[in-house]
């Protein structure tokens, strides 16, 4: 049985990406439904990329109505060749009717396909909350901000990803 602490000295090829952003190019896909919120979690995803080294000039903003219309945005930003990662930044937050039910879920398998079909990685910051007061808490209040962390991730998936495609 191979202990936690044992993990380093294997002697496995591992792949990981890190954070850094210097020399990656973005798009950042933020929906104006619930701007409030989305403009948060634009704040936090552009903090990320400065903070780790990318340039202003490197990010493609890109606005779209509401979270319905990720999946063709996403699809079409990313055939364009011109990224290393995809940010989705959206807030779908319940009403009272089952409306919140199908905008979430085509925007959630709607990136997720695309993603994997265009071969990108495309960061998930999109909230889906049953509240406004759990979505503004996600975004830069009590529970962090999502934006960060999606961007966060991209860098991290972005470097991954070239990593694995040029020494695995
Ligand atoms: N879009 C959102 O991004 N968040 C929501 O909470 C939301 N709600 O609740 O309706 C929402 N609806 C709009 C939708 O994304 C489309 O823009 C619209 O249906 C036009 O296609």
């Amino acid at each position: 049985m191979i202990l936690p602490a044992q993990l380093m000295s294997l002697n496995h090829r591992t792949f990981e990406g890190d954070l850094t952003a210097s020399g990656l190019r973005f798009a950042i896909i933020v929906s104006r439904f619930n701007s409030f919120i989305t403009d948060r979690l634009l704040a936090g995803a552009l903090d990320a990329i400065q903070r780790s080294g990318g340039q202003d000039a490197a990010v493609d903003l890109v606005r779209i109505p509401g979270a319905w219309e990720f999946p063709i945005t996403v699809r079409t930003v990313a055939a364009a060749k011109k990224h290393d990662a995809i940010i989705c930044l959206g807030a779908v937050i319940k009403g009272d009717t089952p409306h919140f039910d199908y905008v979430a879920g085509e925007a959630a398998g709607g990136i997720g396909a695309a993603s994997c079909d265009l071969g990108i990685p495309v960061a998930f910051g999109v909230l889906t909350t049953n509240t406004v007061e759990q979505a503004v808490d996600r975004a830069g209040a009590k529970s962090g901000n999502k934006g960060f962390d999606a961007a966060m991730t991209a860098i991290e998936m972005a470097n991954l990803l070239r990593k694995l495609r040029t020494d695995l």
